[in-house]
């Protein structure tokens, strides 16, 4: 039997360094009294605004053919939570998943069809790559093999901070977004450009409910980062979500998901799956398979970034 704590909200958890400039777009919303949907969706979109964000929106990495693709998604419960994938020219994909959200009967939109969607919903067409991640796409494509780096501005301690920074074999990092409003409401989203130099077409786990996001408002919500396709495979959040739903702690929700991936591939060494867990009463946690996935949080008596809860011990 499930015994919750006292309840502890509104609050805001989002991914990576960059998690703070989400929490400080959405936490105003929750503060005022506002929907947890608000704020996640506004959170998503300070993120995917700024070009020096460099796996989100506007300045995010482009696929092998130079073209920047975005997928992201959005939810409150299974009946009310939609993913678009693979547009191109829209910097928010999350703004256009909750309008498939709430106009149309359907889950998914992809490619062309989800651009015309976005037009015909008001969306205003956008140059998403910048000449920065224009020129990083350049020095891939003529050497893939040794430029096998990427920029990453997902754990950048502060904007003060050099704005591009070399990382070895680091490929991707999503803005990922829970909240619980005042009146309890828990909702999630998140937004990325996927894979740096990714197969033109390839999807990732941010769109699909139940790999990238997942929320169930009788129990709470999972988001997660890192390498997609393992999410994808082991329907990573929902896993989390259905662990809490059978009495697992936020911690060993995540513990649970993050066995069950590392059980289920041939993992390389850097291989990243980063998951956030948020129960309904307000408790959370956070993990990943290799070091380094911070959350930012924002409550009203916090307001910090912080180191993974749990970093999965590879046998
Ligand atoms: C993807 N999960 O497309 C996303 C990218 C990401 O940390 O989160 N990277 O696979």
């Amino acid at each position: 039997m499930r015994r919750l704590m006292a309840k502890s909200f509104p609050i805001i958890l989002s991914t990576w360094s960059f998690g703070q400039i989400a929490n400080a777009a959405g936490w105003p919303f929750l503060e005022r009294g506002g929907k947890s949907i608000d704020a996640v969706e506004q959170a998503c979109i300070a993120v995917e605004s700024d070009p020096e964000v460099d796996s989100v929106g506007i300045g995010g990495t482009p696929d092998a053919e130079g073209k920047i693709t975005l997928d992201g998604s959005i939810m409150l419960s299974p009946e009310r939570s939609a993913g678009v994938a693979c547009i191109r020219n829209y910097s928010h994909p999350v703004s256009i998943a909750r309008k498939v959200m709430e106009k149309t009967s359907h889950k998914l939109l992809v490619g062309e069809g989800a651009e015309k969607f976005a037009a015909a919903c008001g969306f205003k067409k956008e140059r998403l790559l910048t000449d920065e991640a224009r020129k990083w796409w350049k020095k891939w494509k003529a050497d893939p093999h040794r430029h096998n780096f990427h920029r990453s501005s997902a754990n950048r301690p502060n904007r003060e901070e050099p704005r591009l920074r070399r990382q070895k074999a680091k490929v991707h990092d999503t803005v990922g977004v829970l909240a619980i409003d005042l009146s309890g409401t828990v909702a999630g989203a998140c937004s990325t450009s996927g894979w740096a130099f990714k197969m033109p077409g390839r999807v990732g786990d941010s769109p699909i409910i139940g790999a990238g996001l997942y929320v169930d408002p009788t129990v709470g919500a999972a988001v997660a980062t890192g390498m997609g396709e393992l999410m994808l495979g082991t329907c990573a959040t929902f896993l989390a979500v259905e662990r809490m739903r059978a009495g697992d702690s936020p911690r060993e929700a995540i513990s649970a998901a993050l066995e069950r991936v590392a059980g289920s591939y041939n993992l390389k060494k850097r291989q990243q799956c980063a998951l956030i867990a948020l129960r309904i009463d307000g408790q959370w946690s956070s993990g990943g398979l290799v070091s380094g996935f911070r959350v930012a949080v924002r409550t009203n008596d916090q307001n910090e970034l912080q180191d993974a809860q749990i970093i999965y011990q590879r046998a």
